[in-house]
């Protein structure tokens, strides 16, 4: 077989007239980061901005990647084509298994109008929080109209990408307690939707309790949403046409309200922030292995220059 030397331009020209294996080449080439990564992104910024995203976030188990299957279900059966970023799932998006038994995975895995991914950070230099959005945007520039990212939300990074989302639907299960974790790891601030999954339990009602007692608690300001709470039974489909319901009232409603473009703008102002930080992160690494810095260093536990004189002279070098 003849080596693929296709080149970025080309993958993206093939990925736009729908050439899966092109796009999964192009998401490798932006999970590791990089020059090739770079171009990508490239091309992709000026197209992008009509898709839309949607994250999915809550405790390891809550049933995350069941309602994500159900959610694509919903869509396909409208002829609307998805696209899932599963962010370092702790258990296999595509086992088949593990997923729900009305709709699972493997059903949508020949679909053309589905496309799944599993994102892991390869080496990149702003790792998962800058390879995230990179990859979302250029499903967003290759005409993906919904993508769905599934992260597990448990720790900073994650709570961060589930959190700029256009809409973020944070996952609980009923019974004592859960609220309460979610609470903790930072997810009542970042939720527009509560999905109450598993509601095929008891506890139902008291996890509904908790969760609207933390809402009174915490500051919705001028908001014109209220986070709805909504009980979902991922497994077998129940609840997920609400739950859709109310993705989309709430686009409508960040849409006519401006929010959206809101935080779309910050978004991107953060990620422009993040990205001129991590290079400056790493030009300062750099520096201090030098000459300059063992000399500067060595003042420093001399006595003969304080540290913050130092770090002038260091960041001299990088016009910092
Ligand atoms: N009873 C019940 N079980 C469910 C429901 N939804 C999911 N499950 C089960 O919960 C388990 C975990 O589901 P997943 O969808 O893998 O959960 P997840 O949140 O994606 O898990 P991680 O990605 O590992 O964090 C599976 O055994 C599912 O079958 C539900 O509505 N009711
Ligand atoms: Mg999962």
């Amino acid at each position: 077989m003849a080596a693929r030397v296709d080149s970025v331009p080309e993958l993206f020209g093939s990925a736009c007239a729908g050439d899966r294996a092109a796009l999964a080449r192009l998401l490798s080439l932006v999970e590791r980061g990089g020059d090739q990564g770079r171009e990508v992104s490239r091309l992709a910024h000026p197209l992008s901005g009509n898709g839309y995203l949607v994250g999915l976030t809550g405790a390891p188990g809550a049933g995350k990647s069941t309602l994500t299957s159900a959610v694509i279900g919903h869509l396909r059966a409208q002829g609307i084509s998805v696209a899932v970023l599963a962010i370092d799932p702790s258990s296999p998006f595509t086992g088949g298994a593990i997923l729900g038994d009305r709709v699972r995975m493997q059903d949508h895995a020949t679909d053309p109008g589905v496309f799944i991914r599993s994102m892991a950070s390869r080496g990149h230099l702003g790792g998962l929080s800058l390879a995230t959005p990179e990859a979302a945007r250029l499903l967003d520039a290759i005409g993906r109209p919904w993508t769905l990212i599934e992260t597990v939300g448990v720790g900073q990074v994650e709570v961060e990408i589930a959190g700029k989302a256009d809409t973020t639907v944070v996952v609980v299960n009923p019974g004592w307690g859960d609220s309460v974790q979610a609470n903790k790891a930072g997810l009542m601030e970042i939720a527009d939707i509560f999905v109450i999954n598993k509601a095929d339990r008891m506890g139902v009602d008291e996890t509904r309790r908790d969760l609207e007692q933390m809402l009174e608690l915490s500051d919705l300001g001028a908001s014109a949403w209220r986070p709805p709470i909504l009980p979902v039974v991922a497994t077998t489909g129940e609840g997920v046409d609400e739950f859709w319901s109310a993705v989309l009232a709430h686009r409508a409603t960040i849409e006519a309200s401006g929010e959206l473009a809101r935080r779309r703008k910050y978004r991107l102002g953060e990620e422009l922030r993040q990205i001129v930080t991590r290079r400056l992160e790493l030009r300062a690494r750099q520096l201090a292995t030098g000459e300059k810095w063992e000399r500067l260093k060595a003042d420093v536990a001399d006595h003969l220059l304080d540290p913050w004189t130092a770090a002038d002279e260091m960041l001299d070098g990088i016009g910092g």
